[in-house]
């Protein structure tokens, strides 16, 4: 994994970076004089600006915490020592420090290193993340079973201030002096989640770190006490202070209430007062939460002036901040799709109201939120919130539609059933990359949102096959007074058909009967259907006549008065999706057979019951979990009838 792709240099064209290449492990590092420390700070930036540029990745996150990673490790020391980064999407710097510089510049591609931590493949990384709001609950479990056993060893949990407008976060915190004395959170506030950081929690650290403002006031203070004539400006500073100092104290205290020791703001791009702080934060024997500042996407002027469009960025170039423009005439994608749909229902419908969960722009709310700010709601990280939130809009009339990623959405699978599904309420689900988010890999597909939500009562799961069905399945869910109705759709560009001027009312349950044909009854969920019409003509030369063929539209109802009649009519039926096969759409066809007592034949196309991780498309993915058209025919060939 650590070797360069042929082709490519091990640096992935980066300038070359001496004093990295000397650091095997982070024992070398805290070996490195510390006049040595910002050009290794620098060369780490020129490695990660380098290879995210080529490969995409999380470049402000990673470029804001260079300096506080250097710091960390020079005084912890991994693997004894656990270092825990919240989310973990700004472990690059880490990766760089811990071994595994040589393969960095095949970051998240097939073969390379995950964009995220993962104990498998460094012992340096003490856990798996990928989801927000974890780190805190896994330290202080790491930190307890270290107490329960006497183990040395210290443990850390590196948190951004969004982490912070996390459930699990709080609840943690809520944990953590009554289970340990030592335990070290760096809180690291860069003002941002992915877009500006939101809510109470976000203004309450705004108001902390104002004590940058306050040093700075209390040195004018001093400066003005030793100048002549002080008068009018001396006083006016010292209300200033006055005000800052208050605010400060006040606001700081809360850390101090859940039994923390908090110190800081410190500045998290100066190496000395890092260290030192880190120091201090390491030999106490209670539990600290340091509070540092950095500024996400130091180093790189674009990600600077963008940081929301670099917090997680396709491959760009360093200079412009021009991302790789899309091949002329690609589709748009589902979710452009899905935001200009919901345009136009709150355009027409003013009961529509938008909530994302601090993924706005990624889940394409963005119209949204400037067209009708007044109905649309950032919760920050707060998924099972969210889903109450909109429980109890619905409950008062609304027509909420909560947009998500299906992977963020397991979060929520208890405020779906109990609060939503329960009282049958019309909340529209909008789950964006339901399937593969194959650079991200495992953390991130969203492979699981059917066999989660299948077994929910009220709940209707549909999959447009293509850009038009979107917008219709919207509108439909949109115009029912129950629910829960979830759509979902996958990362990446549509099906490129035209998509009518006014969207159509669907029937809820019933499939689209594609082609009728004989022998075998190929049913698809959604995205699968170029694939679907694929298999389809190769049963069709093997059986001399063409296959039925069928836009399942939904995996939950489905139709089975069409599904009964074709295994009653076919010899087989094959089934293909983009999630899991463990209870997912194939399971239900099978249940459905089964409960009727049809024996038809039933091959299910879908992913195994395997995590599936990193790669550099979907179709590296694919092909290694025999998803590939080959594989897929190969599967079903044996059981075409003769
Ligand atoms: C449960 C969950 N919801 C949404 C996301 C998407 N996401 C990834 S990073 C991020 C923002 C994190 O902000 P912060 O903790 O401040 O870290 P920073 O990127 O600023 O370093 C979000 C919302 C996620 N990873 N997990």
């Amino acid at each position: 994994m650590n070797r360069a792709m042929p082709g490519t240099d091990a640096t992935g064209g980066a300038p070359p970076a001496p004093l990295l290449a000397a650091i095997r492990s982070p024992a070398d590092l805290r070996r490195l004089p510390a006049g040595e420390l910002p050009a290794l700070a620098a060369e780490i930036r020129a490695r990660i600006i380098a290879a995210t540029a080529r490969n995409g990745g999380h470049v402000g996150p990673n470029l804001g915490v260079v300096e506080l990673t250097i710091a960390l490790h020079r005084v912890f020391e991994t693997p004894r020592d656990a270092l825990l980064f919240d989310v973990s999407h700004q472990c690059y710097p880490h990766k760089l420090l811990t071994g595994r510089h040589e393969g960095f510049s095949r970051l998240r591609q097939t073969g390379g290193p995950s964009g995220f931590c993962n104990p498998a493949e460094s012992p340096h990384d003490a856990f798996v993340a990928g989801h927000a709001g974890t780190a805190l609950s896994a330290a202080l479990g790491i930190a307890a079973a270290r107490d329960l056993q006497k183990l040395p060893g210290h443990v850390v949990a590196l948190c951004g201030d969004g982490a912070f407008t996390c459930g699990e976060t709080l609840e943690a915190l809520n944990n953590i002096a009554t289970t340990t004395r030592r335990l070290v959170i760096i809180l690291n506030d860069n003002q941002w989640s992915i877009g500006r950081n939101v809510g109470a929690i976000a203004r309450l650290l705004a108001r902390l770190s104002t004590s940058r403002a306050y040093n700075k006031v209390h040195n004018r203070i001093q400066a003005a006490v030793t100048a002549t004539p002080a008068g009018q400006r001396l006083h006016r500073l010292w209300t200033l202070w006055k005000r800052e100092t208050k605010d400060f104290f006040a606001e700081s205290g809360f850390f101090e209430k859940f039994g923390l020791r908090h110190i800081g703001p410190i500045d998290g791009h100066n190496l000395p007062e890092l260290q030192k702080h880190l120091e201090f934060a390491r030999d106490a024997d209670f539990p600290v939460l340091l509070h540092v500042i950095t500024q996400k996407g130091r180093g790189l002027q674009a990600a600077l002036d963008h940081p929301e469009k670099f917090h997680g960025a396709a491959p760009y170039n360093p200079g412009s901040g021009e991302t790789t423009p899309g091949r002329p005439g690609t589709p748009p994608t589902y979710t452009e799709v899905f935001s200009n749909a919901l345009l136009r229902e709150a355009d027409a419908d003013s009961r529509v109201v938008a909530i994302t969960a601090a993924m706005a722009s990624g889940t394409g709310l963005g119209k949204m939120a400037a067209r009708h700010p007044g109905r649309f709601h950032d919760v920050g990280i707060a998924e099972e919130h969210a889903a109450t939130f909109a429980a109890g809009l619905a409950a008062k009339g609304a027509r909420p539609v909560l947009a998500l990623y299906s992977t963020f959405a397991q979060r929520a699978v208890d405020q779906i059933i109990h609060d939503i599904a329960l009282q049958n309420l019309p909340v529209t689900l909008c789950l964006d990359r339901a399937g593969l988010s194959p650079a991200d890999g495992p953390t991130h597909h969203g492979l699981y949102d059917i066999p989660l939500l299948r077994p929910v009562p009220n709940a209707v799961i549909m999959q447009p096959a293509d850009e038009d069905e979107l917008a219709d399945m919207l509108h439909t869910a949109l115009r029912q007074n129950h629910g829960p109705h979830i759509i979902r759709y996958p990362r990446g560009a549509a099906a490129g058909v035209k998509i009518k001027e006014s969207p159509a009312l669907l029937e809820i349950g019933k499939a689209q009967l594609l082609q009728q044909g004989a022998g075998a009854a190929v049913w698809s969920l959604g995205a699968m259907l170029p694939d679907a019409r694929a298999l389809a003509a190769k049963i069709g030369a093997r059986l001399g006549g063409p296959p039925t063929l069928v836009n399942a539209r939904h995996a939950k109802p489905l139709d089975a008065d069409l599904l009964l009649r074709h295994a009653r009519e076919h010899r087989l039926i094959v089934t293909l999706e983009d999630g899991a096969l463990a209870g997912g759409f194939g399971a239900a066809v099978l249940e459905t057979l089964s409960e009727a007592g049809l024996a038809t034949p039933v091959v299910r196309i879908g992913w195994p019951d395997r995590f599936i991780g990193h790669g550099t498309s979907v179709a590296d993915l694919r092909a290694a979990n025999g998803l590939d058209p080959e594989s897929i025919w190969q599967k079903v060939l044996p059981h075409l009838p003769a």
